[in-house]
């Protein structure tokens, strides 16, 4: 059946046509036509229809246009006139044609009939499903509270809709991908500027980056602005224990010692203060702390961080100056994931301190603050009032400053498996796949396995669905209707696009939208969601006139406004009004006011910390199964360095274990001077227990059953590379 509806297009007509839009996209401008959209990219053949969308294959929703012909998805193009993405759409954007044609797919609802992770599941039909879910949310509402239903929603324009039902249904518990992404950098920016900045990187001419890989991961405009500012002359300096492309596009790499940027930070901090660097004039106005700054960076000399980050002193001196010289529009980049290390928001607040320090915010070059574009928050409603729930979320307490709407996966499921403060027994997964991308794949199951009832919708069968009582098939992003969504894009102007379906739906795939609206019916809450994705489009957009012509005619609204210079004026979003090198709410909390460097423990051959990181074809744990991209990773190795494996025995390509506090792997290693002696890495999203992800069953290994689950004290934030592993090689 699903062979049907494959498109005639081969993974080297994918390549070629890819290569086609790259080009287009290098022309750029001006294609789309008012009234003909998208005869832009050159050389369309007759018969196509052109039609705006978003891609959907990372968060960073570029626009961008599909080729229909016949009612299939022949290929997607960049939009040009999208400038987000300055006009790009990457190998992951060409490859998101494969989400509908997937042999992979989903295609109608399943109840689990085997053991749980036995894979055995029947078909049943959408009402039998709709009801068993109402069922089920019925009664363990009635038994555990309302709280007792957890509800955790991906990166997606429809994941608002989960955390609607869950306010509606009556639970706090709503969790999302963030608190194992980057709330410890949103928490460390907001404590210091009291704003989540927006890089300026198109008109920077320096660059520090610490902990990010911006020509891997890519985040729009960020990668792109890099490469167009580097050509212009900018210089960008890399601390990485990897080598990672940023790292070879870099005119400096350091291959830094894990979890010692702090230590890099204060050193510049150091500099800067001790040899009056510093923006003064900025740093006397619109700072404050520099007085308890300047003691707390005194002893944190180069020579000291020198020692904790095997960076050589001098070069930590040398940037600082560089740095300076350069500034305004000069950064220690502020970087996006953040999910690493126990202190990680103390570690990103020193990164903002750096930035504070060289007077680069609201500055052409530096960091600005995010624009709003005006988006309204669509249709309106008042939740109902549960009275005999508890007093708050499952997680609360355990981190000082979570964010309440986020919440802590860590820290959630400790409690749900706990148990305490209450019994949470249900849970609702949607476009979110924490069986492999959250830390301690063990904890995740045993969650699970003490659950009463869970539910998981996605395209295809994840490891997360395979856990499921209950599994429900979604429309990719290219067959459903999605609400508006804004983004905000540094001197690409914040904008909003929304998306319509450029196909018809395959098999029984439903949107998030409607199961929320029928699960809501069922038990009474159908008033919640009484509306259309139209009528709550047009709520968002009452504010704005025009936008709904501009987004049809251009795929994308624009809502100028002032880049630079918006602080003038204004008091700052913190507790001083002004930006916190010291931060007094901390010191009321009890939390360290400014950035209180320890030394990581010591590695060793038969300790080695493993860390995360990307590829530009993977996102995540989500396209390791696409056709059109698994031959460029079909398989995750062991990174290690010549010198540990040369003493343990281990040539490149051999099968080794890697073994950490709960989970033991086996896999073939890549021994490469890409990595640092004391450090090991693997991609994520390989040794999955799903035999439903044909192209990668059986394939490497799984990072999430070896990582340790530890979390950011301040944000709850998960810390990943908090993970000491041993190494081995498997007997032959
Ligand atoms: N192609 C692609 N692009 C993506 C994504 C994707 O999955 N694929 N995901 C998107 C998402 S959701 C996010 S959050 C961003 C993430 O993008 P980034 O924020 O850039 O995060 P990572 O790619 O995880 O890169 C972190 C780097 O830190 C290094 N590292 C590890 N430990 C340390 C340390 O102690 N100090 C220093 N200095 N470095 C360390 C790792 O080796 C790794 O290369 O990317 C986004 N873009
Ligand atoms: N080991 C390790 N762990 C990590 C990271 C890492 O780099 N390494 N990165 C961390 C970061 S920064 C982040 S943001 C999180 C992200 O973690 P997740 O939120 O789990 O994101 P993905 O791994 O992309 O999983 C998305 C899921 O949604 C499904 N999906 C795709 N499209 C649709 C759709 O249209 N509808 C539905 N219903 N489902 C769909 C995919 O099949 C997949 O199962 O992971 C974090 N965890
Ligand atoms: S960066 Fe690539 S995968 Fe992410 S939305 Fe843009 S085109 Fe899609
Ligand atoms: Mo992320």
């Amino acid at each position: 059946m699903a062979d049907s509806y494959r498109p005639a297009l081969s993974r080297r007509g994918f390549l070629k046509l890819a290569g086609a839009a790259g080009a287009a996209a290098a022309l750029g401008g001006g294609g789309l036509s008012a009234s003909k959209p998208a005869q832009a990219a050159g050389g369309l053949r007759p018969g196509f229809e052109s039609k705006f969308t978003v891609c959907d294959m990372c968060f960073n929703k570029c626009s961008a246009i599909a080729r229909v012909q016949g009612g299939v998805v022949q290929k997607l193009d960049p939009n040009p006139k999208f400038l987000k993405s300055r006009g790009m759409l990457c190998a992951r954007g060409n490859a998101g044609v494969e989400q509908v044609y997937s042999r992979d797919r989903l295609k109608y609802p399943l109840l689990r009939v085997g053991e749980r992770g036995e894979g055995k599941f029947k078909r049943i039909s959408w009402d039998e499903a709709l009801d068993i879910a109402a069922e089920k949310m019925k009664s363990i509402g009635e038994r555990y509270t309302r709280c007792g239903f957890m509800f955790m929603a991906g990166s997606d324009m429809q994941s608002s809709f989960v955390h609607r039902f869950a306010e509606a249904y009556g639970s706090y518990n709503t969790l999302s991908h963030e608190s194992m992404c980057l709330i410890a950098g949103t928490r460390a920016f907001l404590d210091t500027f009291g704003e989540v900045p927006i890089p300026d990187m198109l008109y920077t001419k320096y660059v520090v980056m610490v902990g990010a890989n911006r020509f891997e991961s890519l985040v729009t405009p960020d990668s792109i602005d890099l490469m167009t500012a580097m050509n212009n002359g900018a210089k960008l300096v890399v601390l990485d224990p990897r080598y990672t492309k940023t790292a070879a596009k870099a005119d400096e790499w350091f291959a830094i010692r894990p979890r010692t940027d702090m230590a890099f930070m204060l050193a510049l901090a150091h500099v800067l203060i001790k040899e009056k660097l510093y923006d003064r004039k900025f740093v006397g106005e619109k700072t404050y702390g520099i007085e308890q700054l300047a003691k707390h960076v005194e002893p944190c000399t180069p020579q000291w961080a020198s020692e904790q980050c095997d960076i050589p002193a001098e070069d930590i001196a040398r940037i600082a100056r560089e740095l300076a010289k350069a500034a305004p529009a000069a950064m220690v980049y502020p970087g996006r994931r953040s999910s690493n290390y126990t202190d990680s928001t103390q570690i990103r607040r020193s990164y903002a301190i750096v930035n504070a320090l060289l007077g680069n915010w609201d500055r052409p070059g530096g960091l600005t603050a995010a624009r709003k574009v005006g988006l309204s928050g669509g249709v309106p409603f008042e939740p109902p009032f549960y009275e005999n729930n508890p007093e708050d979320r499952i997680d609360a307490g355990r981190a000082k400053l979570m964010f309440p709407e986020e919440g802590s996966f860590k820290l959630a499921r400790d409690a749900v498996i706990a148990g305490k403060p209450y019994p949470v027994k249900g849970w609702f997964t949607y476009h979110t796949n924490p069986m492999q991308t959250a830390a301690n794949r063990q904890k995740t199951i045993k969650m699970i396995n003490d659950m009463e009832f869970m539910i998981s919708m996605d395209i295809q069968m994840s490891d997360t669905a395979w856990m499921a009582d209950l599994v429900l098939p979604s429309q990719t992003y290219l067959e459903r209707q999605d609400p508006c969504t804004a983004q905000q894009g540094s001197s690409a102007c914040a904008c909003v696009v929304m998306r319509d379906p450029v196909v018809a739906p395959l098999y029984e795939s439903k949107p998030v939208f409607w199961v929320m609206q029928q699960i809501a019916r069922r038990i009474g809450l159908g008033e919640h969601f009484d509306f259309t994705i139209e009528q709550f489009r047009e709520k968002q957009l009452s504010g704005l006139q025009g936008a709904m012509d501009a987004l049809k005619r251009d795929g994308v609204y624009y809502n100028p406004s002032k880049l630079y210079g918006v602080y003038e004026g204004k008091i700052y979003k913190t507790k001083s009004h002004k930006i916190e090198l010291f931060n007094s709410r901390y010191a009321e909390m009890g939390l360290d006011p400014m950035p209180v460097y320890t030394p990581p423990k010591a590695g060793g051959y038969d300790r080695f910390r493993l860390v995360v990181g990307r590829n530009a074809v993977i996102t995540q744990s989500s396209s390791q199964n696409n056709s059109l991209l698994v031959k460029f990773q079909p398989t995750n190795h062991l990174w290690i360095h010549p010198d540990p494996a040369k003493e343990m025995g281990i040539k490149d390509g051999d099968w080794v274990w890697v073994k950490g506090p709960h989970g033991k792997q086996r896999l073939q290693a890549k021994v490469t001077h890409q990595t640092r002696p004391d450090t090991v890495y693997m991609a994520t999203g390989f040794g999955v227990l799903s035999t439903g992800l044909k192209n990668i069953y059986g394939e490497g290994a799984c990072i999430a059953e070896v990582l340790n689950d530890d979390f950011d004290g301040i944000s709850g934030n998960m810390a990943m590379h908090e993970t000491w592993v041993s190494v081995g090689r498997e007997a032959a």
